[in-house]
């Protein structure tokens, strides 16, 4: 990056521009890095937080290789948990999906240590990320010659780019700055949230358990031999002085009951409430301003889908910039839209019926009740639909990988 001085704003100039250090930011800028283009990332929090930031938990088969091919995989590799199925409860009968019938598997590795693995390896790069520096404008992107206005260290700036990615999240500036004119929104709110929890409990199993039980959705996860991350579903008003450790385990143990398993128990040293939601913005760009991950949509973590899409638009993206910088073919980019929501529409679906199958919903007739277990039945029970569960689960191919 070139540094000028301005009047009062440092001008400072770079190839393109990324607002966020989170899965998305952080992967595009890692893959432009490798491909010798240059970029900024504007983080507006410090590297503690965002390194620290619990979230997600399952990389798919194809994020895996993707991290292990551009040489951020080895902690992966190292502490995270190779899962080769994952595993549907209901009416008291434990159903495995076996991914090895697709060939794949999936990684159980903490959001939070991706993000670590992929800091770490573009300071290692020398590549800039300004912590604590937080974009409050996007200026002439539809001019082609964008601006980014910024504060950081209480002091304004502004850099110029060529491109601007906005890997700012559901609540970022990215979304925000296209012409609202522009921009169609899909939404859907679920009338639940997922009560999380992580306690200093050994897994009581070695994958993952979905649980549909009459009480509500329930899963079984894990974080390392030590820390067992469960969720279960709760009213969206659930008040967390309400649910005491030991309402807690009941419920869990209730809800993921089955012939010859025990829930192991211990101290839960991290209690949070997420709401549902399924969201999707179109376009994903305007100009020289293009969106990527929960800036531009966000799915239910029914699916373990968020932290993946978010990593596949970034790969998607940096191939577009790469063809356009290094090959001067701006068709990818023109493109760039459509062929992200190809996917992510997939992947939105995807998410809404693990979601609708799964939960419990107070305005379920008997009728809708009975559709669900035929849902049930039928992806985990005929050899069609365990194959579609298993390639949407284990990930769907993204172009340009
Ligand atoms: P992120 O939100 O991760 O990163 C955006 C970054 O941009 C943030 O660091 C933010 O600080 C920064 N930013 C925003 N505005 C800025 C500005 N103006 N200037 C500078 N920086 C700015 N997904 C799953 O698959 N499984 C789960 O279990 C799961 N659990 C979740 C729990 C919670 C509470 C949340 C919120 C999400 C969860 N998700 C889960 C989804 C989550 O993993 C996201 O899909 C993933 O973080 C998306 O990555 P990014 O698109 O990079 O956005
Ligand atoms: C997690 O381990 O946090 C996790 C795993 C699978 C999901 C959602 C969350 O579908």
């Amino acid at each position: 990056m070139r540094e000028s001085r301005l009047g009062d704003a440092v001008n400072r100039q770079t190839k393109v521009a990324i607002i966020g250090a989170g899965p998305a930011g952080l992967m595009l800028a890692h893959l432009l890095t490798r491909a010798g283009i240059e970029t900024v990332i504007f983080e507006r929090h410090t590297r503690s937080y965002v390194e620290n930031r619990i979230r997600a938990g399952i990389l798919e088969y194809e994020v895996a290789a993707l991290l292990r091919e551009t040489g951020v995989g080895v902690r992966m590799d190292e502490v995270g948990f190779r899962h080769d199925g994952t595993n549907i409860l209901f009416d008291g009968a434990l159903h495995r999906l076996d991914f090895g019938a697709l060939g794949k598997h999936v990684m159980l590795y903490s959001q939070h240590e991706v993000v670590r693995d992929l800091i770490a390896a573009r300071l290692v790069a020398g590549g800039e990320i300004m912590f604590e520096a937080e974009v409050n404008a996007i200026e002439n992107f539809n001019q082609g010659k964008p601006r980014i206005c910024y504060r950081i260290n209480g002091e304004a700036a502004e850099l110029d780019c060529e491109i601007v990615a906005a890997c700012d999240g559901f609540h970022g500036i990215g979304r925000a700055s296209l012409p609202a004119n522009l921009v169609r929104e899909y939404d859907r709110e679920y009338p639940f949230g997922w009560l999380g929890i992580l306690a200093e409990a050994p897994p009581s199993m070695d994958e993952l358990i979905y649980a549909h039980h009459d009480h509500g959705f329930a899963l079984l996860s894990m974080r390392s031999a030590s820390v067992s991350r469960l969720y279960l579903q709760c009213p969206l008003d659930a008040d967390l002085a309400e649910w005491p450790d030991s309402r807690i385990w009941d419920e869990l143990s209730t809800r993921l009951a089955h012939p010859g398993f025990s829930l192991t128990t211990g101290p839960i040293f991290q209690k949070n409430i997420t709401p549902m939601r399924s969201y999707v913005a179109e376009p994903m760009q305007a100009g020289r301003l293009f969106l990527a991950g929960d800036a531009a949509h966000i799915v239910p973590p029914t699916g373990a889908k968020g932290l993946n899409a978010a990593v596949a638009d970034a790969v998607i993206l940096a191939r577009a910039i790469e063809a356009e910088i290094l090959t001067d073919d701006p068709a990818p980019l023109q493109n760039y839209t459509q062929t992200c929501l190809a996917r992510i529409w997939k992947i939105e679906r995807f998410s809404w019926l693990m979601t609708s199958m799964l939960h419990c919903f107070d305005d379920h007739s008997a009728f809708d009740r009975r559709i669900q277990r035929a849902e049930l039945d039928y992806y985990v029970n005929t050899p069609t639909g365990r194959t579609s569960l298993i390639e949407n689960y284990v990930g769907l191919p993204i172009e340009g990988v």
